[in-house]
């Protein structure tokens, strides 16, 4: 009897990394909240120092919106809220919103 010869197809192992899909937290401008608290936000919750708060407010002041950083989904929602509380808890409506990055 002839050897017949069967081809097993393989199942191929792909290895490629999975990385999780980052948020956006994005500061949005309003005409109510002093630059000063803005600055002390950012500093506060993104441990940013006082030149780089300062640039990501004024770029939020004359633009509407600025990209502060990206972050995993859960991180960026906590910190959008936390900061957006501190705003609240003194009266302002200063807001920070999440985005998924595509
Ligand atoms: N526009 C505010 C003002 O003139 C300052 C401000 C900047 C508020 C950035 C929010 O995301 C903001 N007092």
């Amino acid at each position: 009897m002839a050897t017949k010869t069967t081809t097993k197809p393989r199942t191929k192992t792909s290895t490629k990394t999975q990385r999780p899909p980052l948020w956006k937290v994005i500061l949005l401008n309003d005409d109510y909240t002093p630059r000063e608290f803005v600055v002390e936000v950012l500093k506060a919750v993104f441990r940013m120092n006082e030149s780089q708060a300062y640039r990501v407010m004024l770029t939020a002041h004359q633009r509407g919106a600025c990209v502060i950083a990206v972050f995993t989904k859960d991180v960026a929602e906590t910190k959008a809220k936390e900061a957006t509380e501190m705003g609240k808890s003194q009266g302002y409506p200063l807001y920070f919103t999440t985005e998924k990055e595509e």
